[in-house]
């Protein structure tokens, strides 16, 4: 009797976590139908359709479930090459938001989630952050400049680069 219910114990958690799992395949297919690209252990990704300032881009990225990229961008540099060769669509120099700024303190750059984002940790492109005049945003260049960062007027017209989270730990 006591083998019974254990195997019956068994079989209904094996039952539960087959409905979880297929419950998240669903979740992805659905995401993957809406033109997110899984790149990376736990991260899907989106352009925004148009060139948009940095705030209307996230405001886009938000009203898909997303936001602008930090948590994959941060964790795993190759991220962003693999992001930008997946995803990438503009000429030259056109660029795509990453969610770091410096609109609180010029000079210190912080993640969106408020971490500080630290220079020597950035791959800044060659001469860059230049601190131009309000370059408070920052953009990933293009495979001409292998993804490297450049600080930018957030109101220059970019692809927002959204970032949703997929598999959680
Ligand atoms: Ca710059």
């Amino acid at each position: 009797m006591l083998l019974v219910l254990q195997l019956l114990c068994i079989f209904f958690v094996a039952l539960r976590s087959e409905a979880a799992r297929g419950g998240s395949q669903e979740k992805v297919r659905a995401l993957l139908d809406n033109g997110w690209k899984l790149v990376g252990p736990k991260h899907a990704y989106k352009l925004t359709l148009d060139e948009v300032n940095f705030s209307r881009g996230r405001q886009i990225c938000q009203s898909w479930g997303g936001d602008i990229a930090v948590e994959g961008i941060r964790t795993s540099p190759n991220i962003r090459r693999k992001v930008g060769r997946h995803l990438y669509r503009g000429p030259e120099w056109i660029g795509l938001w990453v969610g770091i700024t410096d609109t609180d303190v010029e000079g210190s750059f912080k993640w969106l989630d408020g971490k500080p984002a630290l220079n020597s940790d950035l791959p800044w492109s060659p001469n860059e952050p230049s601190h131009s005049t309000g370059e408070d945003c920052i953009e990933i260049w293009g495979a001409e400049r292998d993804f490297t960062l450049n600080d930018v007027s957030c109101n220059a017209l970019r692809y927002g680069l959204c970032e949703k989270l997929v598999y959680d730990d």
